[in-house]
């Protein structure tokens, strides 16, 4: 079991770091009230409230019930105190959740819906969640454009509009064949061939462009695949190495959709919550962009399976191909260069696969004792 860091190196950053909420004030606000952004003229000037510098942020997460939101907001709230996250989705929540902190229904294509949210309840911090991952995106070409770019105009408007801290998750998708995959660094072609891969290189650049000509703070992490315990993704290329651990314990038997040595960038989900929290605290001066590769490890279903049955030994594994995800996986990265985010704002990871393993076993055997127990 890896030692997991404590949050003090984070403590010490926000010490460190311009104001903690995040706020500043706006020197152009994008979308007006009665006018679309596409008619607020360029020298148009509307300026948000600032709040102290102590305040702690104030946040709101989209697409909070998906597999990381829930996550995020726990670790969020243990720092910064249950009401000051609000999780959001279109769904209705599960009664643990609903009751584990503030909830609210919030649709990223309603754009009064989600001004109202943040005015109402004063956020400062918003974490965008809300997307359509790779498989299913292919699967739903017109929701996929419509949620990931759409959406996602409605967010940094928002975000400009009202002076916040705006996080945007990003990821290997957001590269194609011609990226050089082994490692990909920071800064290469990037001509990804998903739905998913298109909307994220546009968020990426819609981001910065907002930041150098607005002045918003977008920050955005290229995810690799996350893999948890207690939450499902939705939809990934990558998910295999979640569903796996699942059908293991379930029936000791797998059945992979993607190639045996089909080697990817994965993390586990503490790292990659942790990741999202210290980047978002990082003084503005140690960035010197707005959009970093992070990793942990890289595996292919085969060296997955093989410390899996070094504890289980009786899994069986087969596998049959989806030609869908074989493609995707295919033309993304097999190693991802994460020096820059290591360099400059100390990204170090925790669990490497035999942690990985260890951990997501540890979490199911406790998980079925309880259950025997009641
Ligand atoms: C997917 O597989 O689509 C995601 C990702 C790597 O962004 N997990």
């Amino acid at each position: 079991m890896p030692i997991i860091r404590t949050l003090s190196k984070v403590a010490k950053q926000a010490l460190l770091s311009t104001p903690g909420c995040g706020c500043q004030p706006l020197t152009v606000a994008v979308r007006n009230i009665s006018f679309s952004p596409r008619q607020v003229t360029s020298d148009a000037s509307f300026h948000s409230v600032s709040f102290s510098e102590t305040d702690h942020p104030k946040v709101l997460i989209t697409g909070g019930l998906g597999q990381l939101g829930v996550g995020l907001a726990k670790l969020l709230r243990k720092r910064f105190g249950k009401n000051s996250v609000i999780l959001s989705d279109i769904r209705k929540p599960p009664s643990n959740v609903f009751h584990s902190g503030p909830f609210i229904y919030s649709d990223i294509l309603d754009y009064k819906n989600l001004r109202e949210i943040v005015v109402n309840n004063r956020i400062t911090w918003l974490v965008h969640y809300s997307a359509l991952l790779s498989a299913v995106g292919e699967a739903n070409v017109a929701l996929a454009r419509s949620v990931n770019i759409t959406g996602l105009h409605n967010i940094l408007d928002i975000a400009a509009e009202h002076g916040l801290r705006l996080f945007v998750p990003s990821t290997i998708g957001a590269f194609g064949p011609t990226s050089p995959r082994n490692p990909t660094p920071d800064l290469c072609v990037q001509r990804p061939r998903t739905i998913y891969g298109v909307s994220k290189v546009h968020a990426e650049l819609m981001g910065e462009y907002y930041h150098h000509r607005y002045g918003l703070d977008f920050r955005c992490l290229r995810y690799p695949g996350i893999i948890s315990a207690d939450s499902m993704p939705g939809g990934g290329t990558t998910d295999y190495a979640v569903q796996i651990f699942h059908d293991a314990i379930k029936s000791g038997k797998f059945e992979c959709n993607l190639r045996a040595d089909t080697r990817l960038p994965m993390m586990y989900i503490d790292d990659c919550l942790r990741a999202t929290l210290e980047v978002m605290e990082a003084p503005a001066d140690t960035l010197s962009m707005r959009t970093y590769n992070i990793n942990a490890m890289s595996f292919t279903p085969e060296e997955l399976a093989q410390e899996l049955q070094k504890q289980m030994p009786e899994l069986e594994v087969t596998y049959d191909v989806d030609n869908v995800r074989q493609a995707i996986a295919d033309s993304w990265p097999m190693n991802f260069d994460d020096s820059n985010a290591r360099k400059e704002w100390g990204w170090k990871h925790d669990y490497d696969l035999p942690e990985l393993v260890q951990t997501m076993l540890n979490f199911f055997s406790a998980e079925m004792r309880m259950t025997r127990a009641n």
